[in-house]
């Protein structure tokens, strides 16, 4: 739409959100490393369609209802009887993008294999979620639950309940939204969210006698014969089919994981009537951000669920859940913050101050360079992570340009030591990042980015409240940091340690052959201090650091991709980001006029109306 005539002075168009298949420089690098090469026609088709859908009208339309029509209970029926079938009442727009998500494979694609081209799913599947998280008003919540969900459940479909943990694993692949269903992931409790040691929800197996046959669950099938009494604290998406949720167990308590559906048949009830799995639901938790997503107060009185794998092993269990949802959780921040920068480069194309574009106003563009140089670090970090844990699955990166350029280990050994220390400091490092960018993208709009404004698709401040819950869920930063003292220090901290040199080694390698010299040797120091401290000083030590180390072990990481991904083309923006990244404090320019045109190229490429000053 036109401006008005009084606004014509400072717009000289209205901000028009670009595709960021077409747009995003650093999403397309990413396309064309991560994805077979030639990178395959259906799958760039299916990216064109799709990352206009989240842009289009009617997929923002459920967004804006999602947000303006926020979930409520209605524990009480009209006679003041609690109301067991249906307490939580969620948005239309909700319960729509919740659908376009499972059609369009957001969670299936991980688990579809193709026949013929050999592809890692993984890298396809998150590929395409970083179209999507902007626009899903937090649906990728109950995603990500029900893909780790999945995973988990399907490493026991051979066990003596695997009948039962195979369907519910059907459904939570399926891209039928009538059948499919999602999940949610119960642990923390009052007593503390990172510590599950403290949970004091307990588990109690009943004998045979007691499981009645009408027992069942809203598909008729049998009621675990566990029944779980306590008080879950933070739980989100309580509108699933299901949930993975920790008990204690035994006289020693010990904590065990546990499947449960969420509804069970009414006994005697008419036409297949349903209610709640023992589950009531105490209050909806009232938060900054992703106010869509129905978060709860549980209380579980007789929950019917089946033990999974191991009594006693539930913090093992679940963290094949929390492995995946900790890689949504960095796709999701990169994604969101992506675009947060395609709506600060919309704009900077069309806002004018003193009758001059943002984009010819060097202070501004200089601003947004920084970023994207962090942006474009931080997407080569999460899409590695994303690979290996393909990978770790049995999927094959070979025919990738990433596995050409060496950033896909050569080992799968390797590959899994790099997957396990990376995935803690990739969550902790992308979800502060996204948090200080998104900050930066609402500043970038100036008043317009601070508004809760009701065209969605500017709405950067909502993005932002959405982003900011990214560093805390699934383990805030310093359970991250403590995730990787952890690993360094534990079993397999040598052989880890041993993984991740030959990795840098090589990466360093291809760096002085390619003219990276300062930069090689910059992250060779880094590297050695990094290796030699994790080895010598204590893990008390460490972790009283861990945030620092963290973050230099991202500066390494995400230095070496950046190298390895320019040394591919020698493109001169890539090379420049990689230099800028990895010397952050250098003078790398002879004058601030030269710094000024790179600055402009790293933001906007090729675009020649935005770098036609240069
Ligand atoms: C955009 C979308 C994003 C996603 C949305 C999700 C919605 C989120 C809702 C939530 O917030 S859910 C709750 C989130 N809570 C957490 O993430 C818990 C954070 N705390 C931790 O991660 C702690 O490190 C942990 C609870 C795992 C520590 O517990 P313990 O009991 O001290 O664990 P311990 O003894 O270190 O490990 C027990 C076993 O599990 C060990 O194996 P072994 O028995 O073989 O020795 C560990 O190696 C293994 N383990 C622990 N963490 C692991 C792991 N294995 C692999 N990966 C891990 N991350």
């Amino acid at each position: 739409m036109e401006p008005s005539s009084s606004t014509k002075g400072f717009f000289q168009a209205h901000p028009t959100v670009p595709s960021q298949l077409q747009e995003d420089a650093v999403f397309r690098r990413i396309i064309s490393l991560h994805l077979p090469s030639p990178t395959p026609t259906e799958a760039l088709e299916d990216l064109s369609r799709f990352s206009n859908l989240v842009l289009s009208r009617r997929v923002l339309a459920h967004g804006a209802d999602a947000e303006r029509n926020l979930p409520y209970l209605r524990p009480l029926t009209t006679f003041g009887v609690e109301n067991k079938q249906d307490p939580l009442v969620t948005s239309e727009g909700w319960r729509s993008l919740q659908d376009i998500g499972i059609s369009e494979g957001i969670v299936g694609l991980g688990y579809i294999f193709n026949d013929g081209v050999r592809w890692n799913n993984r890298s396809y599947q998150f590929i395409k979620y970083h179209l999507w998280t902007g626009s899903a008003a937090m649906v990728t919540c109950p995603s990500a639950m029900t893909d780790g969900a999945a995973r988990l459940l399907g490493k026991y479909t051979n066990t003596e309940n695997g009948v039962i943990f195979a369907e519910a694993r059907r459904r939570l692949i399926s891209r039928d939204p009538t059948i499919a269903w999602t999940s949610g992931q119960w642990m923390t409790e009052r007593k503390g969210g990172s510590d599950v040691r403290g949970t004091e929800t307990v588990a109690q197996r009943i004998s045979a006698h007691d499981q009645a046959r009408d027992d069942v669950d809203a598909n008729g099938v049998l009621l675990g014969p566990w029944k779980i009494d306590g008080f879950k604290w933070f739980s989100s998406a309580t509108d699933a089919n299901m949930t993975i949720l920790l008990a204690k167990t035994g006289p020693q308590g010990q904590v065990s994981a546990f499947y449960a559906p969420l509804r069970r048949k009414v006994k005697g009830g008419v036409d297949g009537e349903t209610e709640l799995n023992g589950i009531r639901i105490q209050r909806l938790k009232n938060k900054l951000g992703t106010k869509t997503l129905p978060t709860a107060e549980l209380e579980l009185k007789g929950m019917r669920g089946y033990l999974i794998g191991q009594e006693g092993k539930g913090v093992k269990e679940i963290s094949t859940l929390l492995n995946i949802t900790r890689v949504y959780n960095m796709a999701g921040a990169v994604g969101n913050w992506g675009r947060g920068l395609a709506i600060s480069r919309s704009f900077a194309r069309v806002r004018a101050i003193s009758g001059k574009l943002l984009t010819n106003i060097p202070a501004h563009v200089r601003a947004l360079a920084q970023e994207h140089v962090k942006y474009s670090a931080n997407m080569h970090l999460v899409y590695l992570v994303v690979a290996l844990l393909g990978i770790s699955e049995g999927q094959d990166s070979s025919n990738t340009q990433a596995a050409q350029a060496s950033i896909i280990p050569q080992s799968n050994e390797q590959a899994m030591a790099l997957l396990r220390l990376l995935t803690p400091m990739a969550k902790a490092q992308t979800a502060l990042r996204s948090i200080k960018g998104l900050r930066a993208c609402m500043e970038n709009l100036g008043g317009v980015g601070y508004l809760e404004n009701e065209d969605p698709m500017l709405n950067i401040a909502r993005i932002f409240r959405d982003t900011c819950v990214l560093s805390i869920w699934e383990g805030t930063t310093d359970v991250m940091a403590d995730d990787v003292v952890r690993v360094m220090k534990g079993r397999d901290g040598q052989a880890c340690s041993a993984a991740v040199q030959s990795w840098v080694e090589h990466a360093l390698q291809v760096a002085i052959k390619h003219g990276f010299v300062p930069e090689a040797q910059k992250l060779k120091g880094l590297w050695e201090g990094w290796a030699n401290d994790t080895k010598t000083k204590d893990g008390e030590r460490l972790r009283w650091e861990g945030r620092k180390y963290m973050a230099t072990l991202e500066r390494i990481v995400c230095g070496c991709l950046l190298i390895l991904d320019a040394t591919r083309d020698n493109d001169p923006v890539s090379r420049e980001i990689a230099r800028r990244w990895i010397q952050p404090q250098a003078e790398l320019y002879d004058s601030w006029k030269v710094e000024t045109a790179w600055d402009k190229k790293i933001v906007f490429g090729g675009d020649e109306s935005a770098t036609a000053r240069l």
